[in-house]
């Protein structure tokens, strides 16, 4: 096993990925930007180098500062975390040539999942089912109108490098494409460098339901169940849930197998994420693949009892997986939010200090957090600023205890999004599972307005 390791991130997951690490006696490097000086990550690594400025143009996306920091520590093996250079290529090409164990996939896997056109041509090419679609770039509006008339409308004009729903638009007719392709090519070219556009047949009220596997390097792959994300607000994962209420166990198995059967394909390793939408008569179609850790890999290590990061420690070293299939758990139900630095009412980021932290606990209760009693929440970053994970026997019960560690959660001095979670957890349509990916449109939105009129 590794004596060292450098964390390329920050905020709760490198402080998550830390807690592996001094469990297993693993030395810890972090790196951090100067606003970054005080965080979590820092205080709870053995070492920390200023890698420059706020942004992470100049701090945590510099590739060459972060290696010049490996060296310097002799740190033996690189973790990306999630987000930044997690899911760079290059990152991990850097990584192998200047001698550092990547802690994920290998480059190659990293760039053909990054391209959702490559992705689909080898999960059509694997027999995983993909949304029916076409699978090549298209020249320009007349090429794609032409795909759409043999696919049907609705279309979804999608940009390969995409993700995010950046470059992505639902069309209904030959007149809508010609109003849309120009515009969405052209912000798919200046977001990611690469205007490829590709499209699929819409899938109407889907949910949104990922795999997670995991695969060493002797050839052995699992799944560990599936986790539900569809409750989400502009592409922002809200709430995830595992297991998914909605799929059947023969829809489980079937998921589980086809992500299996992705991951060995393109010759996967370490851990991963097979996304599905799902349709409402439980057909099943490959969206894209996640090639790191996610943020919601929490709900699958409490109802699998699995660490996932000693797992993914465990294959970067070369070790066997010590299970297979059929002794993967699956225990009770767990839910996650996302705890954002943000107005409830209108959306916007919230930065300032936290000027008092008073955390829900007690059984099944669980805090992944990126800041402590005295943080300061930059505007630079993400807003997330910590998860709740809750657990309990079935899906009643860890909601139950979703609604009363909310009740108690109690953060001072910036805003936050706890409210809406509150108004999700107490949502009949989400106790009773209607989860879909138009919950937020379809219940929150709505309610706000019958308040205002009613008020
Ligand atoms: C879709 C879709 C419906 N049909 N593709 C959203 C982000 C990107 N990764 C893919 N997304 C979608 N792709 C087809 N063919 C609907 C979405 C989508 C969505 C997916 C998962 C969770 C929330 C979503 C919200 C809006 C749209």
């Amino acid at each position: 096993m590794f004596k060292k390791i450098l964390i390329a991130n920050r905020g709760e997951i490198a402080a998550r990925v830390m807690r592996t690490c001094r469990a297993h006696g693993i030395k810890t490097v972090s790196v951090y930007s100067e606003a970054d000086a005080e965080a979590v990550h820092v205080k709870h690594a053995d070492e920390a180098y200023l890698l420059g400025g706020p942004r992470v143009t100049e701090s945590y996306m510099k590739i060459d500062k972060i290696l010049e920091a490996a060296h310097q520590s002799k740190a033996e093996a690189i973790h990306p975390g999630y987000g930044l250079l997690s899911e760079n290529a290059e990152f991990a090409r850097r990584c192998e040539e200047e001698g550092f164990v990547f802690i994920g996939p290998s480059p190659e896997v990293i760039s053909e999942m990054g391209s959702k056109i490559a992705a689909r041509k080898a999960m059509e090419k694997a027999g995983v089912p993909v949304v029916p679609g076409i699978t090549r770039a298209l020249a320009d509006a007349e090429e794609a109108i032409e795909a759409a008339e043999t696919i049907g409308y609705p279309v979804m004009l999608k940009a390969s490098a995409g993700g995010g729903g950046i470059g992505m638009q639902v069309v209904y007719s030959a007149d809508e494409i010609h109003k849309a392709f120009e515009g969405n090519q052209k912000r798919a070219t200046d977001f990611f460098g690469d205007g490829a556009m590709y499209i699929e047949k819409f899938v109407e009220n889907p949910r949104h339901i990922e795999i997670q596997i995991l695969a060493d390097n002797s050839g052995n792959t699992v799944y560990l169940w599936e986790r539900e994300c569809s409750i989400q607000r502009r592409h922002q994962k809200v709430v995830e849930e595992a297991p998914s209420s909605f799929i059947s166990e023969e829809t489980r198995r079937k998921m589980g197998e086809a992500a299996v059967k992705a991951a060995k394909s393109i010759g996967y390793k370490n851990a991963g994420t097979i996304e599905f939408l799902v349709d409402a008569d439980q057909n099943f179609y490959f969206l894209e693949m996640n090639t790191r850790l996610q943020v919601e890999h929490p709900i699958t290590e409490e109802i699998t009892g699995l660490d996932l990061v000693k797992e993914q420690l465990d294959i970067a070293a070369g070790k066997t997986l010590t299970f297979a299939q059929q002794d993967v758990k699956r225990d009770g139900h767990a839910i996650e939010v996302r705890i954002y630095a943000e107005d409830p009412k209108t959306f916007f980021p919230s930065p300032g200090t936290i000027t008092k932290l008073k955390l829900p606990e007690g059984p099944g209760i669980r805090h992944e957090l990126a800041v402590h009693g005295e943080s300061i929440v930059t505007p630079f970053y993400d807003p997330m600023i910590a998860k709740l994970v809750v657990k309990g026997k079935d899906r009643d019960e860890a909601i139950d205890r979703l609604q009363e560690a909310l009740s108690t959660y109690h953060i001072e001095g910036i805003k936050t999004n706890i409210p809406m979670l509150q108004e999700v957890a107490a949502h009949e349509a989400f106790r009773s599972g209607d989860t879909t990916t138009e919950f937020v449109e379809k219940y929150l939105t709505k309610k706000k307005k019958k308040q205002k009129q009613t008020k």
